[in-house]
């Protein structure tokens, strides 16, 4: 795969990257993603499920759809484009992996280090007495689990829309992005905020802002430059060219 000599260059020199990824780096490990062609959001409406007051009205159906989503989660393995950042996380000092995914296939492929902006969906929690339940099952995959220790409704420990990102977590995310010399943006179509306003962050710093996607989003115009395709194709290349500009062929 052939890369602009800007990007080579930036990434020669790169000493600080950021990365941040979506729903599309984990769309060829077989995760749907929530807004593409056979996108979640498609079947299911946000406002109806990603959401607390949705949780508290209809909490066996919210579970139906975590109890999907984390069967397909179970039953795939991380791609390329994931294993190629856990690479990439090696070859960088300053390297920051920030995800807007639940689906821990960063961590799985070896990322040591990946802020979860939206929480992960293998953990659980009490909404009365916020004990944690580390992989809970729902009974039947229908009904909402429940607490055993109060009785109080369980939750999946994820960011639902009208809630706070963890703010420790976030504003690591922000510094990472505001001191970045290269940003990649992956699989994501960078309309959920404030998740979003990283890239713009990290543009406003001086960053070279790369965007890997599938096809061209809200951010292509501002990208410098946007590399149409897979990401599980794309990501790798761009780690061999980092590993071919470190250790050239003598
Ligand atoms: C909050 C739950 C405030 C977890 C999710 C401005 C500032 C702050 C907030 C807002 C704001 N404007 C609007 C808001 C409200 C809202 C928001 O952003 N709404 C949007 C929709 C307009 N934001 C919030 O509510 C956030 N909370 O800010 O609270 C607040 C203030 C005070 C007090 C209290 C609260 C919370 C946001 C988190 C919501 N939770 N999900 C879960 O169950 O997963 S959002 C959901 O969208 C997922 O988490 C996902 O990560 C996120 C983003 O989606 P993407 O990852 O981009 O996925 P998508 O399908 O959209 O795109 C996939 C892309 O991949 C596509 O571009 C496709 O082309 C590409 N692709 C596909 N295949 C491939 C590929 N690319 C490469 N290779 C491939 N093979
Ligand atoms: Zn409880």
């Amino acid at each position: 795969m052939k890369f602009s000599d800007k990007l080579l260059a930036r990434l020669r020199r790169a000493e600080s990257i950021c990365v941040l990824t979506g729903a599309g780096i984990s769309a060829e490990s077989g995760v749907p993603t929530f807004r593409g062609g056979d996108g979640l959001w498609k079947k299911f409406k946000p406002e109806e499920l990603a959401n607390f007051d949705a949780f508290i009205r209809n909490p066996d159906v919210v579970w139906e759809w975590y109890a999907y989503r984390k069967k397909v989660i179970q039953e795939v393995v991380p791609n390329p484009a994931h294993v190629a950042l856990a690479e990439l996380e090696k070859l960088v000092t300053d390297f920051t992996l920030v995800t807007q995914n639940v689906d821990n296939l960063h961590r799985r492929a070896g990322s040591m280090r990946v802020l979860e902006l939206h929480g992960n969906i293998e953990r659980s929690y009490c909404i009365s007495c916020r004990k944690k339940f580390p992989d809970v099952k729902p009974p039947d995959n229908r009904t909402a689990p429940r607490c055993d220790t109060c009785g109080g409704l369980i939750r999946p420990d994820v960011v639902w829309f009208g809630e706070l990102l963890p703010q420790d977590v976030f504003a690591e995310a922000e510094k990472a992005a505001a001191r970045c010399d290269l940003f990649l943006c992956i699989g994501t179509s960078a309309v959920v905020y404030p998740a979003a306003m990283l890239p713009s962050t990290a543009l406003n710093h001086g960053a070279y802002l790369v965007e890997i996607n599938a096809e061209y989003t809200d951010l292509s115009s501002r990208a410098h430059e946007s590399l149409l395709g897979k990401a599980g194709t794309i990501v790798p290349a761009i780690v061999q060219a980092l590993h071919t500009l470190r250790n050239p062929t003598p």
